[in-house]
């Protein structure tokens, strides 16, 4: 290690004073221009990741669904996953130290980890299309040179991309190639191959509205459209030549307002869908013919998805166990059709896809959403086995069956939740069902919900339990949500602090939209009055 030169290289890349961030849910996430020293030190870190890991460790610079002012930076493990959460501490250990502080902390965090400094070290970099990300990828490339990293800069590309690049790399490209075209091609050959056993294709060409949050996934999908184009003709909206980044629109923007994006021109009845600014979210929805919008959120996607893969598994009599993961984000009508109705077992874990990933390992089908449109499915390597087993020695119709699972496993994304790869295992799904998207949204009923947010001055004074549905302090305040709680009807109301934003974040569902309204609100107000509330009051409007 030259620690000459990181001591030069990181004067080039000062910290500015005062400032103090936190590896949170999504990695660290800010206005754009106080992130230069966090990226060089994220440069830094990937490279002891790498060594100690003897693995490729990818760096995504993006600040997601976040306006485009914000950055963000966050590593990727080995097999695509979220950074482990010791490395977590590292990361926000790293990027709040004092410049004197820097060698001192580089050679702690190796002798805790065992880094082997002589070990090579090799960094994937991605970034989107903030016009702050460009510059910012670059002092991450600073960071992992000056420890003597090799890297690949990717360039533009989607967060699930990179996570993808990451797990074939180190998977000596088992899974796929790790390369832009090797993404296209494995992706767009199930999704074809796929829609090809669709009774009605061919009578329809079947098309899709995105709206791309002016973000990344403009770009990529105009650059994959044509490999899967025989099958599904898609028209991009916000594709970031007019517009800015997530304002306005994307799929952060239709599920918190309910309301369709604004550049986007919808039909009745018309198939829509938006994705966010990095591309690893998708939520579908539709207006009416008169006029109403309905909203088709990740809840309603797993469960699509879900059940598509339950008649799959009962036609080729394989007993692969299967569970849905979900956060208490999930409308709770959702959790009960699945349970009541289609009979998947259900799990609720903590908020971030971290959680929800490390529970979905544990069947060997593992689907999970966050109700926001981030989720994928996971398959165990048994049950990958035993597919493509099948796939060879079934017959007829229970062959079609397991060919459709082996396609269905190679179009999701293993690594991450991808709004690209999630799309078309949708639209596969609707064609071979001949599913209208009034008849996916008619599955069940949401129950009418609002999510509202609270400044208070520090946000971690309210803990929670029991995946995040009970607050345990301050104390007072879980008495007061459930004296909230009992005045309305079918109703359910949680409060916890955001992982992302300095804010706590307030969810209720009740009978009527009204009554969510006003749950919310004063559910809002407790947490003002009770958790150190600062600015202004919760107000009762919307
Ligand atoms: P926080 O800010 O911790 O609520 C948000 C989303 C998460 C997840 C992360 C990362 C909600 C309520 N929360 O987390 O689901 O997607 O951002 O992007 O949607
Ligand atoms: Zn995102």
């Amino acid at each position: 290690m030259d620690l000459d030169a990181i001591t030069k290289y990181s004067a080039l890349h000062a910290k500015p004073s005062g400032l103090i961030l936190q590896y949170g849910t999504a990695g660290f996430r800010t206005k754009a221009e106080h992130l230069d020293h966090v990226m060089f030190r994220m440069g830094l870190l990937a490279v002891l990741r790498s060594k100690q890991t003897k693995s490729t460790i990818g760096v995504m610079v993006t600040a997601s669904h976040n306006p485009e002012e914000d950055n963000g930076v966050k590593l990727i493990d080995p097999l695509g996953e979220m950074l482990a959460p010791s490395w977590e501490e590292h990361a926000t250990c790293l990027a709040n130290i004092e410049e004197q502080d820097m060698q001192r902390v580089l050679i702690d965090i190796g002798e805790k980890e065992a880094v082997n400094f002589q070990q090579d070290a090799f960094v994937v970099i991605g970034r989107d299309t903030r016009p702050s990300s460009e510059k910012l990828s670059q002092s991450v490339i600073d960071g992992v040179t000056v420890l003597g990293g090799q890297f690949h800069d990717y360039g533009m590309l989607t967060t699930p991309q990179l996570h993808y690049m990451v797990y074939c790399r180190n998977t000596s490209d088992q899974y796929g190639k790790a390369t832009i075209e090797g993404y296209y091609q494995k992706h767009s050959k199930a999704f074809v191959e796929l829609t090809k056993q669709a009774s009605c294709s061919g009578d329809e060409n079947r098309t899709l509205k995105i709206d791309c949050a002016n973000g990344i996934g403009a770009l990529k999908l105009r650059e994959m459209e044509h490999y899967f184009s025989q099958s599904l003709s898609v028209h991009l909206f916000n594709d970031g030549t007019k517009g800015k980044l997530n304002h306005l629109c994307g799929a952060d923007f239709v599920k918190s307002h309910q309301k369709p994006p604004e550049g986007m021109e919808m039909k009745s009845n018309e198939r829509c869908c938006s994705f966010d600014g990095d591309a690893d979210r998708i939520v579908y929805y539709y207006q009416d013919a008169d006029g109403h919008f309905h909203l088709i959120d990740g809840d309603k996607i797993a469960t699509l998805i879900s059940s598509f893969l339950k008649e799959l598994l009962l036609e080729v009599g394989e007993s692969l166990s299967i569970g849905v993961v979900q956060t208490a984000y999930a409308n709770g009508n959702s959790t009960r059709y699945l349970e009541e109705v289609m009979k998947v077992p259900v799990y609720c874990t903590k908020t971030g896809v971290k959680h929800l990933h490390h529970k979905a390992q544990e069947f060997d089908i593992g689907v999970y959403f966050e109700a926001n449109g981030h989720g994928t499915v996971l398959f165990s390597k048994f049950a990958e086995m035993k597919i493509r087993q099948l796939a060879k020695e079934l017959e007829d119709n229970k062959r079609k069956a397991a060919k459709m699972l082996e396609n269905i496993f190679d179009l999701f994304n293993q690594a991450t939740g991808d709004a690209i790869s999630d799309m078309l295992v949708i639209e596969a799904i609707l064609a071979l069902k001949g599913l209208t998207v009034q008849q996916w949204d008619a599955l069940y009923t949401d129950i009418p919900n609002r999510q509202l947010k609270v400044k208070v001055a520090d946000r971690q004074v309210i803990s929670t339990t029991d995946a995040e549905r009970q607050a345990v302090t301050p104390p007072g305040l879980q008495e007061a949500i459930n004296g909230l709680v009992k005045k309305y009807r079918l109703s359910r109301a949680f409060v916890r602090p955001s992982g992302t934003e300095d804010v706590v974040r307030v969810y209720a569902e009740a009978d009527s939209q009204e009554s969510a309204n006003s749950l919310a609100y004063e559910v809002s107000l407790a947490v003002f009055q009770l958790a150190g509330g600062i600015g202004e009051r919760p107000q009762p409007r919307f």
